[in-house]
């Protein structure tokens, strides 16, 4: 018999659903029991620990009457698993993020695609990774914060506790505007317009539940945290280095974010300049993020690039990372797809697996 493990999952929107579709689908050495199935609005709880059944999980949960747990409820659940647990946080939540280092020192795992505790407080990093420190701490695995399902965390990771010294890590980290911008400037004249485009690529998924965060080069100055802070530099907060922002400032207080889609069409042209002023040169726009270890320096912003640089050709929501090394003096370059669901899940996926494999 395989052995079991209980899952807890909290978020059930695109990269949730994709998830547990992929869970259900895969065949692993372990039975994952979900046991807790939650949105912000229903849940589904198996209070006896039996595995739920998720043959209709989406019209369940639609149709159930169960508040989700509160953070305090669902620890207090998840404590007296019979089984090992992991907490799956689909959420973009910072309130499930805070609570990480509680879950952890309870023994419980966590695996989870949300930034938020990751690129927060340095605090909040180090009570987290203490606790998993912890001889019964649970194991924390967040490889798709960064680069989705592509194998950015994990190997920096093996580099920085391999003992190689990480000098600079440099690319396009955002799935979003990689597709943004390998569509809206390229080498040829084009006249697609900036909001039809952040439009098409929200609509495919690729940008976060607000695209603001992308577009206002945070969810990349959240990536850019988590790596410089994996590699040893102590970011205090995505805020406290320099990040270039895509969203007028007219928008930036709009309560939702269909109402900003709706208007950002009236900018437009200014951001059309700056595609002309880049074409003038004979060079296109990226959106790049750095940490610049011999220059003490993290930042995040426009970049001009040649047609023949790496970064002038890439495709789709590709995201590519270039990290130089003591040991890599030419850089290892990982590159692939670094949004969309299928990705995403797909790497909180292999993390449950991995914290299987290690619980
Ligand atoms: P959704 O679709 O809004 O789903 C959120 C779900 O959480 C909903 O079911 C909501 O009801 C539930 N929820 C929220 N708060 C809750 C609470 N307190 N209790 C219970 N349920 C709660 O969001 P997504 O798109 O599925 O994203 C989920 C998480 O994955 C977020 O933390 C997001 O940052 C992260 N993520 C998403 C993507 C993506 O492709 N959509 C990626 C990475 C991480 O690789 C992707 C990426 O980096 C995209 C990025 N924008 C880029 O590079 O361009």
């Amino acid at each position: 018999m395989s052995p079991a493990i209980n899952i807890a999952i909290i978020g059930a929107g695109i990269v949730g659903s994709a998830f547990i579709n992929q869970l259900r689908s895969v065949s692993s050495l372990f039975d994952f029991n979900v046991i807790y199935l939650a949105k912000s609005k229903s849940a589904l709880i198996s209070y006896d620990f039996k595995p739920l059944n998720l043959a209709n999980w989406k019209a369940d949960l639609d149709n159930s009457s169960l508040n989700p747990l509160t953070v305090e409820e669902l620890l207090k659940f998840l404590k007296n698993s019979p089984l090992p647990a992991i907490l799956v946080d689909n959420t973009s939540s910072a309130d499930v993020a805070f609570a990480y280092p509680q879950f952890v020192s309870n023994g419980i795992s966590v695996a989870t695609p949300n930034k938020k505790a990751f690129s927060g407080d340095l605090n909040l990093w180090s009570e987290i990774f203490k606790a998993s420190g912890e001889p019964n701490g649970g194991l924390v695995y967040h490889e798709a914060t960064v680069g989705a399902g592509l194998p950015v965390i994990s190997t920096i990771n093996d580099l920085v506790n391999t003992g190689d010294k990480i000098e600079k890590i440099e690319g396009i980290f955002s799935g979003s505007l990689s597709y943004i911008f390998n569509r809206f400037s390229t080498t040829k004249p084009n006249d697609i317009k900036f909001s039809e485009i952040v439009s098409k690529a929200k609509e495919l998924g690729y940008t976060e539940p607000d695209p603001r965060d992308d577009l206002s080069g945070l969810d990349v100055a959240r990536k850019v945290t988590i790596l410089a802070r994996l590699s040893g530099f102590n970011v205090k907060s995505p805020d406290s280095f320099p990040v270039d922002s895509l969203v007028p400032q007219e928008l930036e207080t709009l309560e939702t974010s269909d109402e900003f889609l709706s208007r950002l069409h009236e900018f437009d042209s200014q951001v059309g300049h700056l595609k002309e002023q880049a074409a003038s040169e004979g060079k296109v726009l990226r959106f790049v993020g750095t940490v610049d270890f011999p220059n003490n320096k993290v930042s995040v912003g426009f970049g001009k690039y040649d047609a023949s640089h790496p970064f002038a050709s890439l495709q789709g929501s590709d995201n590519v990372i270039s990290i130089k090394t003591e040991r890599y003096q030419n850089p290892l370059i990982i590159q692939g797809a670094g949004a969309g669901a299928e990705v995403t899940a797909a790497g909180v996926l292999a993390d449950v697996i991995k914290i299987g494999q290690r619980i």
